[in-house]
């Protein structure tokens, strides 16, 4: 029989490969965008664009999950069997800036899938998977799995945690099949670039091809577990098929730092980086040339850090069946190569245009 998706925050890095993902399964896809992922020019779909997938391959709604009655009539009317929660505010810096919206749209936008799901008495018949996040682990020392007491450092990671707890006790008190994926960093080509990963290999792509300035980077000494959301999205689905609902972390078990993920994308592009200077004053320079390309920016540092991120995967392998298939040195060589197509394509002319900016 066909299964039917329903998935929160189709438009994004996820929620693109996930969609990708559940049609190659043969599933009945429909994504939930916000309004304004429909304003021109329609960016906001460039991610299921990329994969071939706007049109008539996922069904779109429009919707927030902010807005419970919006929730309530599309879960009401779509009847899906499983639910990927990825709608939400995923930049860990700007949550500083914005913590009420944070926790409205992580949080609250959390409580309003659950309770769609219930007021419409879907309890036994709707799958539930929360997107919960490896940030929820905060100070917490490394190796991170299942078992390690959560301690959020940023407006993100309390949003983040409380949403967790809310999926649990959904579970707990309702009987409802919801399980959290407490993902480590993943990435990819459609990474948005005001994440660290992305934002490197761009500039990297843009100083290759002779149109970019020196990268400007906040703490290069942060380490994270660092993972292809291809592997991610399956890991998703394989969470969703047990029995009986759980939370796994799916990690890779590898930890590198900022710095070590700056090297690697230059490298690929034949460029030593060696660093000079401390602090503020560090600064990343071409081996050859002497030429100056990496730039630390104070204003880039957050008012708290997670320094150490290491996921212990082992529960959603010996359970699952899920490891990951690309490891470091692939994820950065591919995400550095699909940035150089972007600028081989386009001419001198256009290379400084709005496409290439600096973000996040
Ligand atoms: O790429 P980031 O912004 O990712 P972060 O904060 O780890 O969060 C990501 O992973 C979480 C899973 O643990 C997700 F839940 C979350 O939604 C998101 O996907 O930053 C990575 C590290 C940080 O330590 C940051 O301080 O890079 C450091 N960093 C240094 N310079 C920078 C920059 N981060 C950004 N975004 N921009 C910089 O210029």
């Amino acid at each position: 029989m066909t299964k039917t998706a329903f998935i929160t925050g189709v438009a994004g890095q996820d929620g693109a490969y996930l969609a990708q993902f559940l049609l190659s399964k043969g599933y009945r896809v429909h994504g939930m965008v916000r309004w304004d992922s429909y304003c021109e020019p329609v960016d906001g779909l460039a991610r299921l664009e990329a994969l071939g997938l706007a049109g008539e391959h996922v069904t779109l709604h429009m919707g927030d999950v902010t807005d419970a009655n919006n929730l309530n009539l599309l879960i009401r009317d779509i009847r899906p069997d499983e639910i990927y929660n990825l709608a939400g505010l995923s930049q860990v810096h700007v949550s500083f800036g914005t913590p009420g919206s944070t926790l409205q749209i992580n949080t609250a936008g959390t409580l309003n899938v659950l309770d769609a799901v219930r007021v419409n008495g879907l309890e036994n018949c709707v799958r539930v998977y929360q997107a919960s996040s490896s940030e929820m682990f905060g100070k917490a020392g490394a190796p991170q799995n299942e078992e390690t007491p959560m301690a959020p450092c940023s407006p993100y990671g309390v949003a983040k945690l409380a949403a967790y707890h809310l999926a649990k006790t959904y579970r707990e008190s309702y009987g409802m099949y919801a399980a959290n994926g407490i993902l480590f960093n993943h990435e990819s080509p459609l990474r948005g670039e005001d994440f660290v990963t992305r934002k490197i290999t761009k500039a990297v792509a843009a100083i290759e091809a002779g149109c970019g300035g020196a990268l400007r980077l906040g703490n290069l000494d942060s380490l994270r577990d660092w993972g292809d959301a291809r592997d991610f999205v399956e890991g998703m689905w394989m969470i969703l098929q047990q029995d009986e609902p759980g939370d796994y972390v799916l990690a890779t078990g590898e930890a590198h730092s900022v710095r070590e993920f700056v090297e690697a994308a230059f490298k690929r592009v034949g460029v030593q980086i060696v660093w000079q200077g401390a602090g503020v004053d560090e600064m990343g320079v071409d081996a050859k040339s002497g030429r100056r390309l990496v730039e630390i920016d104070p204003a880039l540092f957050r008012p708290a850090e997670v320094h150490h991120l290491l996921g212990d995967a082992g529960k959603a392998k010996a359970e699952l069946g899920w490891s990951p298939k690309v490891r470091f040195d692939r994820l950065v060589a591919d995400m550095v190569d699909a940035d150089r197509v972007i600028f081989q394509d386009k001419p001198q002319s256009e290379r400084d245009g709005p496409t290439w900016k600096m973000a996040g």
